[in-house]
């Protein structure tokens, strides 16, 4: 029987293009992921009507960062496939949208508690310094001194988010807020503390030559694996922590 199970799986692989290898697994995870995010753009837009007026916008920017993710899942699967090579292009195209959307989320979160545009912006510098410069570091590729001062640099803009959420304005606010908007707001913080810290890992271990004179000997296909699951858990597990905000009955 096991056998019978592992063949069907084979023959869908196959039908994915060739037979079935490391690559075709590593393209099926982006195959998942696109399905995924769909789903749950699917979900978050019909739910918004379910929730009170306050938390729609909410809602519709967590549908937003899942279909952008969607979107580009499809066709890094494509580029994946055909060049047996991964996507970074196109993954920090999805990342510079979806991650500012991500700090538009603590901006509408603690809007009622005080919450200031000029923080949001704050936000969203911090997040694309983050992502230009990392995305300068994967460039310069091979050249290892270069891509530990590019990485430091993202790291540096990384921990100002994390510093933002947890102890500044995000935090200051979110605990005035109090109740739901409080304890959302330290659940996203601890994602944004150990989700997102996936990346910088990735980044660390698929450095060929290594950063810090390391060599992981890791390969391109499995951080794709690494990003595809880091994805799935930041982008629909954030969005269902504001989901669960909305429809919390403890509201202020
Ligand atoms: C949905 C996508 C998300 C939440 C992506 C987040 C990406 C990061 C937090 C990336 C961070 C990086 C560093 C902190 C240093 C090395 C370079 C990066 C860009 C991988």
């Amino acid at each position: 029987m096991l056998l019978n199970v592992l063949m069907s799986i084979t023959d869908a692989a196959e039908i994915f293009g060739g037979p079935f290898n490391l690559n075709q697994a590593v393209a099926f995870t982006f195959f998942v992921g696109s399905m995924a995010m769909m789903g749950a753009t699917a979900f978050f837009w019909l739910e918004m009507r379910n929730v009170s007026e306050r938390w729609r916008t909410s809602l519709l920017v967590s549908g937003l960062i899942t279909f952008i993710a969607a979107v580009h899942y499809y066709y890094m699967r494509d580029f994946f496939v055909a060049n047996g090579d991964s996507p970074t292009f196109f993954r920090y195209v999805d990342w510079l949208l979806t991650v500012p959307l991500m700090c538009v989320e603590f901006y509408l979160i603690t809007k009622k508690a005080g919450g200031k545009i000029g923080t949001m912006w704050k936000l969203i510098f911090a997040s694309v310094v983050m992502l230009v410069t990392g995305y300068v570091g994967e460039a310069v590729y091979g050249d290892v001194a270069a891509s530990w001062f590019w990485g430091l640099l993202s790291g540096i803009a990384y921990f100002y988010i994390v510093y933002l959420v947890w102890a500044g304005e995000i935090a200051k606010l979110a605990a005035n807020a109090g109740g739901a908007v409080k304890k959302a707001n330290n659940v996203l913080a601890w994602f944004v503390l150990v989700g997102w810290a996936i990346y910088p890992v990735g980044y660390i271990l698929g450095t060929t030559g290594g950063l810090f004179g390391l060599d992981f000997g890791v390969d391109a296909g499995f951080m794709d694996v690494v990003y595809n699951i880091g994805d799935a858990v930041n982008k629909i597990g954030f969005g269902l922590v504001i989901y669960t905000l909305a429809v919390s009955k403890e509201q202020d």
